[in-house]
């Protein structure tokens, strides 16, 4: 792992990612970035506006949308990351195929982000361990195709981290370093509103597994819903914002992310979500003094 990754990694303030999907059908930014040359203005701009690093994806998981093939989804991503990389920017590939992982991390990617945890392609551990790669190592219960199907845990908190404890022993298993895992709880994927906001509330406990953790709560769904007044509750069925209205939201759970100490958060709007977690950093700063 270069020294400027592991620099990454290591315990800091909580780092800010920002999204750069290349697709046509992500759900809250399809469609905008797919030409390469404005994928790579809009990761230069979020580096700009305080990025620490941008995660490129080719690939919508939005449920039912139709999966590119490994061709079309490299075509998509490879010149937008190695003209990022070439640019000396941090990249991460949101990717749950390995030879997408091994050919873009060829062209300068630092980082692999596989929404699948590493279980939709097999050989994703073995690219891993090969490369020594940092692998954020989502929870999902699978590639969803019915976006109607209900999700089902007894105490969601309990079984998020067992089962991200289940895929870490697969992949240390598969040859890969404890070193290169990062975490991710996997807001909204195979979850519930209700999963998600208790999940949040107990990120203290995917912290106590010992490992980075990354927090992608951006403009998704269960932000919404949100109150209208204090003390009001939200009709189950109450349309939700779209999704370019969440970000206020988002940043507020950037700034409760990095409160639980976070590694990094997973952002659309990268200024919003810096102020927000400039908020954090003078609140430390004024706690030590
Ligand atoms: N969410 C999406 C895509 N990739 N990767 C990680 N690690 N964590 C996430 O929560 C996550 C992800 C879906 O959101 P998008 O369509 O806005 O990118």
């Amino acid at each position: 792992m270069p020294a400027s990754v592991a620099d990454l990694l290591a315990p800091g303030p909580t780092r800010i990612m920002g999204i750069v999907n290349v697709t046509p059908d992500s759900f809250s930014d399809g469609g905008r970035w797919i030409d390469p040359a404005v994928a790579v203005r809009r990761g230069r701009e979020m580096a700009a506006e305080g990025a620490d690093l941008i995660d490129v994806g080719g690939e919508s998981t939005r449920p039912g949308s139709r999966r590119p093939d490994e061709q079309e989804e490299l075509d998509r991503v490879l010149p937008v990351v190695a003209a990022l990389a070439d640019e000396g920017l941090v990249v991460s590939v949101d990717t749950m195929r390995a030879e997408v992982a091994r050919q873009t991390l060829e062209a300068g990617a630092a980082i692999i982000n596989d929404v699948s945890g590493g279980q939709a392609d097999p050989d994703m551990p073995a690219v891993i361990a090969a490369t020594g790669a940092p692998f954020v190592l989502m929870h999902w219960r699978g590639l969803l195709t019915d976006p109607h199907e209900q999700p089902h845990y007894d105490d969601v908190t309990a079984e998020v981290c067992r089962e991200l404890t289940d895929r870490v022993d697969a992949l240390l298993g598969a040859g890969v370093a404890r070193e290169q895992i990062i975490l991710d709880p996997g807001f909204g994927f195979s979850k519930d509103a209700g999963h998600n906001w208790t999940l949040l509330s107990r990120l203290d406990r995917v912290m106590a597994l010992g490992l980075p953790v990354l927090v992608g709560t951006s403009r998704k769904r269960f932000l919404g819903r949100l109150p209208a007044r204090p003390g009001v509750t939200v009709a189950p069925d109450a349309a939700p914002t779209e999704p370019v209205d969440r970000d206020v939201a988002t940043a507020a759970t950037s700034l409760l992310a990095a409160q639980a100490g976070a590694w990094a958060v997973r952002v659309h709007d990268v200024a919003a979500t810096r102020e927000a977690l400039g908020v954090w950093q003078m609140v430390r700063g004024a706690d030590a003094r």
